[in-house]
C-alpha cells in the first residue's frame, strides 16, 4: 500500500512573504492538490518551531543565516525564524488542499533540536513515530513531494530508506533551497540510501 507525503507546505517557505522562502515553492502547491486525487492515502507534514528555536541564527548573538553552528548531535544550518508555532508563517498555505490528510505530522518541536527528517529529527535517534504509523497501518511505499528538496524532503527519503520503506521522490512536485550546493548533494545522496525520482505526470496518468 502507498501513501503521499507533502512535506512543509507553509507560508514561511513560499514567496513572496515567507521568511525562508524556497524559490517557486508556491508553484508546486496545485499539482500537489492534483496528486493527492490519485492517492487513496495522503499525509502532511508542518515544521512547527518554539520561538527562540536552536535551528534560528537570531538565537546565537554573532550569527548570520546560513552559516553553520555545532551542536551536541553535529552540524546545524542556521535560518531565518520560520514556521513558529500558531504564527501565520506556519500555517500551511491557503491553496494547499487539507482536508484529504489522514495525518498531519508535526516535527522540530522541541527547542534544542532540529528535525528535517518525518522519521527522526536530526540527532537521527529521537523517532518521530512515522515509521510505526505507516507500519501499522500497512503502507509500505511512500511518494515524497513538497518543500524543501535539499532539507526535509532528502532527509525524510533517506530515512524512509533506511526504515525500510520503498521510496520515491515526485521530482517536479518539490522545490530546494540550494545552499552550498545543498540540493545536487540531496539528490546524490538520496539516491545512493535506493530512493527513485520520478515524475508527476506518470502519477496523473495512473488508472485508479
Ligand atoms: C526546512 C530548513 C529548516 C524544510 C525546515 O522544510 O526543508 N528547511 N526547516
Ligand atoms: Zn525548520
Amino acid at each position: 500500500m502507498e501513501a503521499l507525503l507533502a512535506v512543509d507546505l507553509q507560508n514561511d517557505f513560499c514567496p513572496p512573504a515567507g521568511t525562508l522562502a524556497v524559490p517557486e515553492g508556491d508553484t508546486i502547491v496545485p499539482l500537489i492538490n492534483r496528486l493527492m486525487q490519485v492517492f487513496d492515502h495522503t499525509i502532511l507534514t508542518q515544521d512547527w518551531h518554539p520561538a527562540h528555536h536552536l535551528s534560528f541564527a537570531s538565537s546565537h548573538p554573532e550569527k548570520q543565516p546560513f552559516q553553520t553552528i555545532e551542536l551536541p548531535y553535529g552540524e546545524q544550518i542556521l535560518w531565518p525564524d520560520h514556521c513558529v508555532q500558531g504564527s501565520t508563517g506556519a500555517a500551511f498555505r491557503s491553496d494547499l488542499e487539507k482536508d484529504p490528510a489522514e495525518l498531519i505530522l508535526r516535527k522540530g518541536f522541541r527547542r534544542e533540536i532540529d528535525s528535517y527528517s518525518a522519521f527522526y529529527e536530526n540527532d537521527h535517534v529521537t523517532p518521530t513515530g512515522l515509521t510505526g504509523y505507516l507500519r501499522e497501518r500497512g503502507i509500505n511505499r511512500i511518494y515524497l513531494a513538497g518543500l524543501a528538496t535539499d532539507f526535509c524532503v532528502h532527509w525524510s527519503a533517506v530515512d524512509g530508506c533506511k526504515e525500510g520503506f520503498e521510496v520515491l521522490v515526485i521530482e517536479d512536485a518539490t522545490r530546494g533551497i540550494d545552499t552550498n550546493g545543498s540540493l545536487a548533494d540531496a539528490w546524490e545522496k538520496m539516491k545512493a540510501a535506493g530512493a527513485q525520482a520520478v515524475q508527476s505526470k506518470t502519477l496523473l496518468d495512473r488508472r485508479r
